[in-house]
C-alpha cells in the first residue's frame, strides 16, 4: 500500500498530508467494504507515520465529517446518506416512506412508555393533563443511516395497550382503528444542538428541520403530536402549489 504513504507537501504539517492521503483513499473506495478504518497500529504502519500524527489526521477528518467515531466500535467512513424527497401532501409513516424508496427503515428507541402529558402535549393533543399518553422517542434510520429524531405522543385511548406498538406507530394505530387521516405540519429551520447532532451523526450546529405534526382521526379528534428533528442534508420536503380555478387568468392556454 505504498500509494497510501503521505507525501509531505512543502510547509504543510505532516498530519494534514496524512489526512489528505486518507481522504484520497476513501474517495477511491479503499475502506468501502466495511466502512471501518483499520486499527491505529495497522494504519500508522501502512502510512509510515507515528500514531500521534495519525490521530491528529483522523481527528481532522472527523471534524470535517469525512469520518465518524462510534464509541467502542471504531472509526468509520461516513457513508453518504440516502437523499429523500418527501411530498408534503401525503400522510404516510416513516416506515412506509422508506419502503417506497427501497430503503430499510429501522429505529433506536430513546424513550418509550406511558406518561402524563407535558403541558405542551396536553395543549397540542387537546386532552386533560390527567389523561395518559403513550410517548415514543426514536432515532429513525434509513439503511442504517440516521435521518431524524422523533418524539411522538398519542393518547392511550387510541392504542388500548402500549404493547401494541411495534416497529411502526402508524401500523399500531391502523390496527386499533385510529390511523390518522389528516395532519397539520409545521416546519422550521434550526441549528442542531450537540445532543441531537451526536445521535444524527452530524456536526453540532449543522442545519436541520424542526417539524411539529398534529394528526387527526376521521372524527376530528387529535391522535398524534410529534416533534421531530430531521437532518437537512437527507430530506427535501416538496410541496405542490396550485392556483385556485377562480383565480386563474382568463384566456389561459390561448395564444395571443
Ligand atoms: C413520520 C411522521 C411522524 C410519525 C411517523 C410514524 C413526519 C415529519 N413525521 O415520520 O409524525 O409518527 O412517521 O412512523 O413525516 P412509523 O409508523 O414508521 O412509526
Amino acid at each position: 500500500m505504498v500509494e497510501l504513504r503521505a507525501i509531505r507537501a512543502e510547509r504543510q504539517p505532516l498530519f494534514v498530508s496524512v489526512g489528505a492521503a486518507l481522504k484520497r483513499e476513501i474517495a477511491a473506495g479503499r475502506f468501502a467494504q466495511a466502512d471501518l478504518l483499520p486499527g491505529e497500529r495497522e494504519l500508522s504502519q501502512l502510512l509510515a507515520v507515528s500514531r500521534t500524527t495519525l490521530r491528529r489526521a483522523i481527528a481532522g477528518l472527523i471534524e470535517e465529517g469525512v469520518l465518524v467515531h462510534r464509541h467502542g466500535a471504531g472509526t468509520f467512513v461516513r457513508r453518504s446518506p440516502p437523499h429523500v424527497e418527501q411530498p408534503l401532501s401525503r400522510l404516510t409513516s416513516f416506515t412506509e416512506d422508506m419502503q417506497l424508496r427501497g430503503l430499510v427503515a429501522s429505529s433506536k428507541v430513546i424513550e418509550r412508555g406511558t406518561f402524563l402529558p407535558t403541558p405542551e402535549e396536553s395543549i397540542m393533543l387537546d386532552i386533560a393533563l390527567s389523561e395518559t399518553v403513550f410517548r415514543l422517542s426514536r432515532l429513525r434510520l434509513a439503511d442504517g443511516v440516521p435521518m431524524a429524531i422523533e418524539q411522538a405522543a398519542v393518547p392511550m385511548r387510541f392504542l388500548g395497550s402500549a404493547e401494541r406498538v411495534g416497529d411502526s406507530l402508524y401500523a399500531a394505530l391502523e390496527a386499533s382503528g385510529y390511523r390518522p387521516v389528516r395532519a397539520v405540519q409545521r416546519l422550521r429551520a434550526v441549528l442542531v444542538g450537540a445532543p441531537e447532532a451526536a445521535l444524527l451523526e452530524i456536526l453540532e450546529g449543522s442545519p436541520g428541520l424542526d417539524i411539529h405534526r398534529v394528526a387527526y382521526v376521521v372524527d376530528g379528534r387529535r391522535v398524534e403530536f410529534t416533534r421531530s428533528t430531521y437532518r437537512s442534508d437527507t430530506y427535501d420536503f416538496v410541496a405542490e402549489l396550485t392556483l385556485p380555478p377562480g383565480a386563474r387568468p382568463r384566456g389561459e392556454g390561448v395564444q395571443r
